[in-house]
């Protein structure tokens, strides 16, 4: 039996559409995990407190490490659990960089139809964490009506990635790039699913797509792997109870001078004014930054890490 603190705990609501993208990962390698449902509206304490203030959805804890961001999440989990691998094919870094264009451009264009066409029928406490989130800070009311009035343009826009899977797909592979199911599988379908699932007009745009929507079958098939439910207290619990197990490591030539021992604050490099997370440097590559920070509720130290693409570090001491 997995002793707690190796346990996957996974910190997300339900409806989180970057949160099923990582369920299913977890389905991809059949992993076991325990739910944490945090809120979807901050203030998120028990959350917050291990990981410093990155109010995100989803975060995976594993004893006193904490990771931040799904791409991080996706990079954890294949170093930790190598069977079933997220990367089948040869072109693994070319779907590296297809992702970090699902995770920006793709999910934008989502929020922007899902926000946009739900109007002034979301509750408005959501539409302006959201707004704000998405839709370029202080002027989100204003980019939401945009939004709104633009839906048809935006709805076009997704047609055309729709109809790019579906053309991948017409040679009846199950997955995007094979018979295998791959990160890239969950990095795109979850913002298929929020679009069917939160766009009024998802299953009309969807319906035109028939290769599109037998890989969402495929996709579903595969489940979530296996999951049980867990309280907010009982994972900060496991936190205190356990010392983090990443080593100390920083990679030579790092461009931003980054060494072990820094004081730094790191955050989405984005302009939605979110807290940033400080704390000293533990482990720096080209591709990860982790930080010791001591957890506010505990007294404890937790390692929280955070993947370089799509992260902004600044250099405090
Ligand atoms: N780049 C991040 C994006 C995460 C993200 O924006 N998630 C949404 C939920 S789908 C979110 O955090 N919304 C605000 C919240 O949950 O508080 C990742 O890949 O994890």
């Amino acid at each position: 039996m997995t002793k707690p603190e190796d346990q996957i705990i996974y910190h997300a609501y339900p409806q989180s559409p970057v949160a099923e993208k990582i369920r299913v990962a977890f389905g991809v390698k059949g992993l076991s995990w325990r739910s944490v449902e945090i809120p979807r509206l901050p203030p998120k304490p028990l959350l917050t407190t291990l990981t410093g203030g990155y109010r995100r959805t989803p975060v995976m804890q594993i004893g006193a490490d904490i990771y931040c961001d799904s791409f991080c999440i996706i990079e954890e989990l294949e170093q930790r659990f190598p069977e079933h691998s997220f990367y089948r094919t040869a072109e693994a870094g070319l779907a590296q960089c297809l992702s970090r264009w699902t995770d920006g451009a793709l999910f934008e264009l989502s929020v922007k139809i899902v926000l946009g066409s739900a109007g002034d029928a979301l509750p408005e406490d959501f539409a302006e964490d959201r707004g704000r989130l998405y839709l370029g800070g202080d002027n989100w009311a204003e980019n939401l009506k945009k939004a709104n009035a633009q839906l048809p343009h935006l709805v076009a826009q997704l047609r055309v990635t729709c109809s790019w899977l579906d053309q991948v797909l017409e040679d009846k592979r199950k997955f995007l790039l094979g018979d295998d199911a791959t990160a890239l599988d969950a990095q795109i379908y979850h913002v298929i699913w929020f679009i069917r699932g939160r766009f009024a007009g998802g299953e009309a745009l969807l319906s035109e797509f028939p290769n599109l929507e037998r890989w969402e079958k495929s996709i579903k098939a595969l489940g979530h792997g296996t999951s049980s439910d867990f309280t907010a207290e009982e994972a900060v619990e496991i936190a205190a109870s356990t010392i983090p197990k990443t080593k100390e490591y920083v990679q030579d030539n790092d461009p931003q001078g980054l060494q072990a021992g820094m004081q730094i604050k790191v955050g989405p490099d984005v302009e939605s004014g979110e807290q940033f997370v400080t704390g000293i440097i533990r482990y720096a590559d080209i591709h990860r930054i982790a930080i010791t920070r001591t957890c506010e509720q505990t007294g404890t130290d937790v390692c929280v890490h955070f993947p370089r693409t799509g992260y902004r570090i600044e250099v405090l001491a």
